[in-house]
């Protein structure tokens, strides 16, 4: 073939290959064409350009640039196409239509959360909140409350004790016993605070915990404000279908003592209404008279009741959290979700 006839072979394959690029319509025919025009042994191109040295010298220059633009043309053509054809991800990494995460506010903690709800209610009942020292003395955290220090509980096995007879208070009761030295009755008060037991980490026990106790002394006040008060907090803690249920139990400064018990109505997302299993919420009773005693109130006069709480369980029941130490560890993936 002279050399006029091969550029001329050259200019028919360039347009038979460009119009196969243009027509294949996915990345497997596009292959095809790239194979059949310029694959390394078979292509129609490159056997042109394999062919180059059979040529006479004086050809060569003028076939081989020939070759080589119709080689380059195809190849930017498979490219170009190739592009069009490869599966589309996404134009950019950042979505600017997207709304912005705006600043972060920050929030209360889950069981802080609980807390406010729990003493508000109280406080809308006509209770005032207390406070006091997280050490102190084992008077405060024992004895006074009808709890001998030969008692279980005040054992240095569950107490941390700081020196002698100095401890951190193992529930907020001290509060109440310091509150009705202070102050004679009415007392209608909340203390919530922490408390400290030498328990191990796990998901059901922290060494430092939340606590809320009641305390209401007066003269003529009966197990039926004890009971209704109680049933009032939890009809607006829970919802106003909330049953409640009183189970007899001990404890040293109660008497008689009570496990609480509350049964939740809980809306589907369907709209369905079930009720949830009981769930045992607090400790309470009506107030031994030796507490009475102990601060020097008349327990032929006053009678009084009182209850105790524990609003890292009440978050735990609210949110479905199922291990407590989670609302310790401070991930602020989990903590956010109770922000709003
Ligand atoms: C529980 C049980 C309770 C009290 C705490 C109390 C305080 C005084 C006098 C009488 Cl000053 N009682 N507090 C009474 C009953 C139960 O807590 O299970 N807490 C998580």
């Amino acid at each position: 073939m002279s050399d006029t006839d091969l550029i001329g072979a050259l200019r028919v394959l360039e347009r038979e290959a460009l119009a196969a690029v243009s027509g294949a319509t996915d990345e497997a025919a596009l292959e095809t064409v790239r194979v059949t025009y310029l694959g390394r042994t078979e292509g129609s191109i490159s056997k042109v350009l394999r062919g180059l040295g059979a040529l006479p010298t004086g050809a060569r220059p003028a076939v081989g640039q020939e070759a080589n633009r119709v080689k380059i043309a195809v190849s930017e053509a498979l490219k170009v196409r190739g592009l069009a054809l490869a599966p589309q991800t996404r134009g950019s990494a950042e979505d600017l239509t997207l709304p912005s995460r705006g600043p972060w506010r920050g929030g209360l903690h889950p069981i802080t959360q609980a807390v406010d709800e729990i003493w508000h209610i109280f406080r809308d009942m006509g209770f005032a909140r207390a406070r006091g020292p997280e050490a102190d003395t084992e008077w405060y955290n024992f004895e006074a409350l009808n709890t001998p220090l030969d008692h279980p509980a005040a054992d240095e096995q569950d107490t941390l004790y700081l020196v002698d007879s100095v401890l951190l208070r193992s529930h907020t009761s001290p509060v109440q016993v310091r509150t009705m030295e202070a102050y004679e009755p009415p007392i209608r008060i909340i203390a919530p605070g922490w408390v400290y037991r030498r328990d191990t980490y796990d998901a059901t026990h922290t060494p430092a915990f939340m606590q809320i106790e009641g305390l209401v002394v007066d003269e003529g006040v009966s197990f039926v404000d004890f009971k209704a008060t109680l049933a009032e907090f939890a009809r607006r803690y829970w919802g106003p279908d909330t049953r409640v249920r009183f189970r007899p139990s001990f404890f040293p400064f109660t008497e008689p003592s009570a496990e609480v018990d509350v049964k939740r109505v809980i809306t589907k997302p369907d709209g369905t209404r079930v009720e949830t299993d009981w769930l045992e919420v607090m400790g309470a009773g009506m107030v031994d008279p030796a507490v009475l005693e102990n601060v020097g109130y008349d327990s032929e006069r006053y009678t009084g009741w009182a209850f105790g709480m524990g609003p890292a369980r009440i978050a735990m029941l609210k949110h479905g959290v199922d291990d407590l130490r989670t609302f310790f560890e401070n991930d602020m993936r989990f903590l956010a979700q109770f922000s709003s």
